[in-house]
């Protein structure tokens, strides 16, 4: 029986829920969650799979260390190795890769052998770094039980504006502004929202959550954070005049929970506002402004019936470029990605930023990975899975038959 490796269930391609067919089973980590080593002297964690992002954190605190990967939703530790997370500090932390030093996998072979890759070294080449092959895999090589982290010093302030740009021309000099203005502190996210996504987010919260109430909602807003120790408010303000003349329209002190409420609450009040089709995309951080206007151009001409909301993680070069469809199914679901998905590519991008490849968009992993990448990829599946037991039936890797 094929088997979907799932965690939280958090995932946005649809790649850890089984397909209509019956013949595909669901295996939950979800009890994975004893055994939960924090190693508060060396910073470093051995998190069993099924534990929680929110759960890790709660048992980090009190040593005054965090796993700083951000995001709205709260999935498992090792469903955030399968996919290799991303969110909102990528910017000054890396992603989920960065921080993974081993781990511990059963294998889909006939012996269902454990793997042990379990160190937590972070120094260490007496063997390949064969753990990475799992992280990113999204559960088709094997199933993920325990996963070592690099975790670090949890800072002890973070503070938040909303800037409102005075145009979008301006917006990549201020994020490089921040990043070498921080003083002691550190530009720990720079998160776009465009109106329609702040609409989104506030539709969640009660009126009080909305940063610019009392008029219009900007066209582009950016959540900033610094983060550091004592003093970490007063760098934000000197950064924040030392800004280059002219660049920011308006600028909002918002307390970070405040402020992150109204960011994690976009995606669900998308949700509310109809079917969603979302693009999890990156592009160079220097085109990545160029590929936005291009998307709304898309949109607005090709597709008007539609909306475009997008929003995300500036700092790294991501966004998402969600598009809510109308009441009436007017739009052509098929044209909208190919045509999302070439502006992608044009603009040297890539059409699975932090998300992973799953049933949404494994098509494009097909059409667009060059063929030699997609022979090795495909064999490794074949080494790992021989059976092809692992992960959700329409991944685009092959598991099994001839190979393409
Ligand atoms: C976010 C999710 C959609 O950034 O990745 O809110
Ligand atoms: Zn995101």
């Amino acid at each position: 029986v094929r088997l979907v490796p799932q965690g939280a269930n958090s995932g946005l391609v649809g790649a850890s829920v089984p397909d209509g067919t019956g013949t595909v089973g669901v295996l939950s980590t979800e009890r994975l969650t004893s055994g939960l080593a924090i190693d508060a002297a060396g910073h470093t964690a051995v998190v069993p799979a099924g534990v929680r992002l929110s759960a890790l954190e709660d048992a980090l605190a009190p040593h005054g260390l965090t796993f700083p990967i951000d995001l709205g939703a709260d999935p498992t530790i090792g469903g955030m190795a399968a996919t290799n997370t991303g969110g909102s500090r990528v910017l000054a932390y890396g992603d989920v890769r960065r921080h993974v030093l081993g781990v511990e996998v059963v294998l889909p072979d006939a012996n269902a052998t454990v793997l042990d890759l379990l160190t937590t070294l972070r120094k260490d080449n007496s063997r390949m770094a064969l753990h990475q092959l799992f992280v990113g895999s999204g559960g088709s090589l094997g199933v993920i039980t325990k996963v070592a982290l690099d975790v670090v010093v949890r800072p002890t302030e973070q503070v938040t504006w909303w800037v409102v740009p005075s145009s979008d021309a301006v917006v990549l000099a201020l994020l490089d502004h921040f990043e070498r203005q921080a003083g002691s502190a550190r530009l720990t996210a720079f998160e776009l929202l465009s109106g329609a996504a702040l609409a989104a987010g506030l539709s969640r919260l009660d009126a009080t959550a909305n940063p610019f109430a009392g008029g219009p909602l900007p066209a582009t807003a950016l959540l900033v954070e610094l983060s550091g120790g004592d003093g970490t408010g007063d760098a934000f303000v000197a950064a924040l005049e030392a800004a280059p003349d002219g660049s920011i329209a308006d600028a909002r002190s918002v307390p970070a929970a405040r402020s992150w409420a109204v960011r994690h609450a976009v995606t669900e009040g998308l949700r509310a506002r109809g079917e969603v089709v979302g693009f999890d995309v990156s592009a160079p951080r220097s085109a990545v402004l160029a590929l936005r206007d291009d998307a709304r151009q898309l949109v607005a001409e090709r597709f008007p019936s539609a909306e475009l909301c997008e929003f995300g993680h500036l700092g790294d070069g991501s966004l998402h470029l969600n598009v809510v469809l109308d009441a009436a199914g007017s739009v052509d679901v098929a044209r909208l990605r190919a045509a999302m998905y070439a502006l992608v590519a044009q603009h040297g991008g890539s059409f699975s930023a932090e998300h992973g490849v799953g049933p949404f968009n494994a098509a494009q992993w097909r059409a667009t990975t060059p063929p030699a990448v997609q022979d090795l990829t495909d064999q490794l599946v074949r080494l790992f899975d021989p059976r092809g037991l692992l992960g959700h039936p329409a991944l685009p890797y092959r598991h099994e038959g001839p190979r393409p």
